[in-house]
Formats: C-alpha cells, structure tokens, sequence
C-alpha cells in the first residue's frame, strides 16, 4: 500500500455552519471518518497543521505548509495538503517555487460543499487527490473535479460550481474516466535538481489591475511604501496608457529606485506580448520584465520568492527568464 501524509489545513471541506456563517471545524480525525473508503487503500498518515479559512492564509503559512512538505518528501510516497479554495492556486503556485524539484507528488485539493454535507464534492476530489499522490509523478498538483492540473497553472474561476478551477495555458496533467486515473505525462515537467527548501519571501509586492486612466502617482505612493516588486494586469496582449496620464515615466521611476515590474495581461488565456504594441514597446523600453502566459498568481507568488532570493535585479530577471516549475512557456 502507498503511503501517503494528508496535510489539513481547513477550508469550506473541513467546515461547519456557525452563528457566523461557514468556519473551519473539522480536524483531521473526523475527516477521517469520512475516508474510511480511502483508508482501506492507502497507508494514511493524517497531521493538522491549520484550520483557516483559505481567506487567512498568507505567506507565514505557506511557509508552514512547505516546511511539512518538505519534512515529508522522503518518509511517504505522497502528500495530499486539504486546503480551502479562495486561495488554493497561490499556495500551490508558491509551493512550486519553495519546494521545487520535491521528489513526490504533493497534491492540494478542497471542495465546494463541507464534507458534512450529504452533497458534498469533498470525497471525489479527495479520491482523486490520493490517486494522484499515489501515482508516483513528482510535482506540486491541484486536484479538483476529476481533474488534475500543475499547481502553477491552476486559477479559480468559479465561486459555487464543482468544476472550480481551470488550468490556464496548460493541458490538464490527469483526468479521472472509465480508465481510472488517466495522465498526460508530456504535462508533467521533469525534475532538474535536488529539492531544497527555500522559503524566503518578500512580501512587499502590489499586484495592479490596471485601469482606463489610473493615477500614475500610485507609483509614487509604492515608492513610499518601500514595495520591492509590483505585479501589472495591463490590458490585452500588453499595454498601458501613456497620453494625460503617463505611466511610462512613473516605471522609469520605479525603475531607478530598483523597483523589480512584472507585467502580465488581464486575459486569463494566452500569452501577452509587449513588443506587439508602442503602448507596450515603452513599457520594455523602461526594463520591465514580461509574465507572458503565466497566471497571475503564478506571477505574484514568483516575485514574492524571487525578491525573497536576491537582492539583484538582474537576478530576479534571469528567474523570470526561465520556466522553474512549468509556470511558463518557454
Ligand atoms: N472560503 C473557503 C476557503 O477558501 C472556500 C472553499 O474552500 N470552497 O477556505
């Protein structure tokens, strides 16, 4: 039998309803209760580590979680981490990063409805989730609705319905049919080092949604907030507005003050480009380094980390550059 550590960490699966609407409850022995299905097919170790709801859990918890995980990598054949949705692709996306080249599967997953519940989607994607972390491919992995997807690709798209994440720019890495546990393993990136954990991270970096005629100041107040790194949705395939309100000479400014500028694309699909446009063309003028298709948590989670590595700008340029856990196309 495969031994696999499910990590718990809340999330609505392990909620119940309270005087204030739906809170992390359960532990993991009574989320046991409901796997006594999974038990008989797997060596189940189970640890608590948190009970939040995903809303609360920020970069000192994803530093918690990728320290078990990492403790893990060598004592199990893989690790199934129960974690709520809201923001299940940033810890994925993260873990990608902190404990890249993990020699097993980790796999989050979560649900729609409390495991309490008689309809809850709970038990299929942990089903799912313990196929995956049995089936041997390293790699951090989100499991959700029968499907399964890189945990750098994952975004939640939807809010109620079961199919709730979509992996974006990616094919699916597994799909749950008549054949069982179906992979693709041209989807799944190959190992290129040793794991090592590295959880350092900065978490002075400001994700922009940009909008017509946003205030360049908002530069200028960053600046003051002593921000290292700011993440830009601009629009389409890569512009930003440089008439009335000149945004170009606000990144230049950040620019001298080492300001590390990542711009990526409202479109959740394809891959921005800013050399395709003048309105993009300035923007790489003044150093900015392109997201292309990575998703936005992808992008944010990767500057946090890569700014929490280096102090160098250039450095943080060559990590962007390269694809460390399938989060890019190259
Ligand atoms: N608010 C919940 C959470 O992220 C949502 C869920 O798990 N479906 O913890």
């Amino acid at each position: 039998m495969k031994k696999i550590l499910l990590l718990t960490t809340g999330g609505t699966i392990a909620s119940r309803l309270t005087d204030e609407g739906l809170a992390p409850g359960l532990d993991g022995a009574a989320l046991s209760h409901y796997l006594r299905g999974l038990a008989d097919s797997y060596d189940l170790t189970v640890r608590d580590i948190l009970h939040l709801d995903s809303s609360n859990i920020q970069p000192e918890e994803w530093r918690l979680i990728a320290r078990h995980v990492f403790e893990a990598r060598n004592g199990f054949d893989g690790i199934v981490v129960s974690h709520g949705t809201d923001t299940m692709a940033y810890t994925a996306s993260v873990l990608s990063y902190m404990v890249r080249n993990i020699p097993v599967p980790v796999v989050l997953t979560g649900a729609q409805l409390p495991i309490e519940h008689p309809l809850t989607d709970g038990l299929d994607n942990l089903r799912t989730a313990f196929a995956m972390a049995a089936c041997g491919r390293p790699g951090v992995f989100l499991a959700f609705d029968r499907r399964v997807m890189l945990g750098c690709r994952a975004v939640k798209t939807h809010t109620t319905a079961f199919g709730a994440f979509d992996s974006v720019n990616w094919p699916l890495v597994a799909q749950v049919n008549g054949a069982g546990l179906t992979l693709r393993e041209e989807a799944i990136p190959p190992l290129d080092g040793p794991c090592v954990l590295r959880d350092k991270l900065c978490q002075a970096v400001f994700l922009i949604k940009l909008t017509p005629g946003l205030d360049p100041e908002i530069f200028d107040m960053l600046l003051r907030m002593h921000y290292r790194g700011v993440v830009i949705e601009a629009f389409g395939a890569g512009g930003l507005h440089f008439i009335r309100r000149n945004l170009i000479e606000k990144l230049h400014a950040a620019a001298q003050a080492g300001m590390a500028v990542v711009v990526c694309s409202q479109c959740l699909y394809e891959s921005s480009n800013f050399a395709l446009y003048q309105a993009g063309q300035k923007a790489l003028a003044q150093g900015v380094i392109q997201g292309y298709d990575m998703t936005t948590e992808a992008a944010v989670t990767k500057l946090m980390w890569a700014l929490g590595q280096t102090e160098d700008p250039e450095e943080v340029r060559a990590l962007f550059a390269r694809s460390l856990a399938g989060e890019r196309s190259v």
